[in-house]
C-alpha cells in the first residue's frame, strides 16, 4: 500500500518525542489501571470476571493514535485498554468494574461491557467475535452517511475460528467498507496455543480469500502498530475498503483474573519470560532518550488514585432501576 501526503506527515510526527511521550503515558495509564483492577480482583473487591490486557498495551495505543474522536471502536472481553486508549474515562472504568452507577455502562455491564458513545466506544461484548459484524455495520452506516468515519474491530486470535467473522470479511470487502479489523494475536485462546488450534500460523492472510488485504506487525512496537493502522485507516477513508491487521503480542496475566497463568498445564512459563523481555513500555522508554519519567509516572499514579477513590465512593445502582434499558413487550389483555 502506498502512503499519501497526509499519512506521510503524520508518520513523521510519530517519531517526535512529544508523540512518543503521549503514547508512553497512555500505555502506562492502561497498565497501572489494570494492575489496580487486578489487585481488586485478588482482594475480592471486584466481583465481575476481568480479562487483563497487560503486555498488549501497544496495540490499543498504536491503533487509537491513528483514529479521530469520530471513529468508532468495538471490542471484546479484554477491552479495558481499547476503552482507555480511545478516550474513555478512568473513573468510568473503575466504577464499571465495581458495579457503580457512575460506571461507563451505569454499573450494569462490568469489565466486559464497556460503552462510551461520546468518545466512539460503541461496545465491548464478550461473545467471541460478537462485535466484528457490528463494526462492519457501523462502517456501512458511515459510508451511507458519507461522514468519513472509520470503524475498528479489536478481537483476539480465537475470533478467527468463528464463522461469522469470515462472512463479515467478505461483506466488508464487497462493499468496500471503511473498517479496520485488528486481530490481537496473543497466541492463546483461553488455554489453547495457536498451534493446538490451527495447522498454519497465517492469521494476517485470513481476509485475502475475500479480498481483504492483511499485514502482520510486531504488536509490542507502538510505532509499528501506529504506522500500519494509519496506512489502513487512510486506505479506508479513501474509499478503498477494509484491512486486516494482525498484531503479534502476548498477555502477561492469565486468561481471566490476576494471576500469571503459568501453572495451569500450559507451556506459558518459558514463553512469558521471553515476552517479558519484549515489554512494549520498556521498549518505548528506550526511544525516549533518557527522559526522566518519574514525574510523569507520579502524575499517572495520582490520577489513578483519585479516579479509584471517586469510583469507590460512588453509589450502587438503585434496585428499582434493574429493568431500565430492558426491552419489554406490553401485551393487551383481551
Ligand atoms: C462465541 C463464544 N465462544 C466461546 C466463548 C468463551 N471464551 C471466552 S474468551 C475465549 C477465548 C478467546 O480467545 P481470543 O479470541 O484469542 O482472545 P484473548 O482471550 O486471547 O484476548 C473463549 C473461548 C465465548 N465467550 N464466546
Ligand atoms: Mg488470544
Amino acid at each position: 500500500m502506498s502512503l499519501n501526503t497526509s499519512t506521510a506527515v503524520s508518520l513523521a510526527a510519530a517519531s517526535d518525542q512529544t508523540w512518543l511521550l503521549a503514547r508512553w503515558r497512555e500505555m502506562q495509564r492502561i497498565r497501572r489501571a489494570e494492575e489496580s483492577i487486578g489487585d481488586m480482583v485478588e482482594t475480592g473487591e471486584v466481583h465481575c470476571p476481568c480479562h487483563l490486557y497487560i503486555g498488549q498495551e501497544a496495540v490499543a495505543s498504536g491503533v487509537c493514535a491513528a483514529l479521530t474522536r469520530h471513529d468508532t471502536v468495538w471490542g471484546g472481553h479484554r477491552s479495558h485498554g481499547h476503552y482507555l486508549a480511545k478516550g474513555g474515562s478512568l473513573e468510568g472504568l473503575f466504577a464499571e468494574v465495581l458495579g457503580k452507577v457512575t460506571g461507563c455502562s451505569e454499573g450494569r455491564g462490568g469489565s466486559m461491557h464497556l460503552l462510551a458513545e461520546d468518545v466512539g466506544i460503541l461496545g465491548t461484548v464478550p461473545i467471541v467475535a460478537g462485535t466484528v459484524p457490528l463494526a462492519a455495520g457501523a462502517a456501512l452506516a458511515s459510508k451511507l452517511r458519507g461522514d468519513g468515519a472509520v470503524a475498528v474491530a479489536f478481537f483476539g486470535d480465537g475470533s478467527l475460528e468463528e464463522g461469522h467473522i469470515h462472512e463479515t470479511l467478505n461483506l466488508a470487502a464487497l462493499y468496500r467498507l471503511p473498517v479496520l479489523f485488528v486481530c490481537e494475536n496473543n497466541l492463546y485462546s483461553s488455554h489453547l496455543h495457536l498451534h493446538e488450534r490451527r495447522v498454519k500460523d497465517n492469521l494476517s492472510q485470513a481476509g485475502e480469500f475475500h479480498g481483504v488485504p492483511g499485514a502482520c506487525v510486531d504488536g509490542n512496537d507502538v510505532e509499528a502498530v501506529f504506522s500500519a493502522a494509519l496506512e489502513a485507516t487512510d486506505r479506508a477513508r479513501r474509499g478503498l475498503g477494509p484491512t486486516l491487521l494482525e498484531c503479534r503480542t502476548f498477555r502477561w496475566r492469565g486468561h481471566v483474573g490476576a494471576s500469571s497463568d503459568v501453572d495451569v498445564g500450559v507451556h506459558r512459563r518459558g514463553e512469558l519470560a521471553e515476552w517479558l523481555e519484549r515489554d512494549p513500555i520498556a521498549r518505548l522508554e528506550q526511544r525516549l532518550n533518557g527522559l526522566d519519567l518519574t514525574p510523569e509516572l507520579q502524575a499517572i499514579e495520582d490520577e489513578i488514585r483519585q479516579a479509584l477513590d471517586a469510583a469507590r465512593h460512588a453509589a450502587l445502582p438503585a434496585p428499582r432501576r434493574l429493568m431500565s434499558h430492558v426491552w419489554e413487550e406490553t401485551t393487551c389483555a383481551n
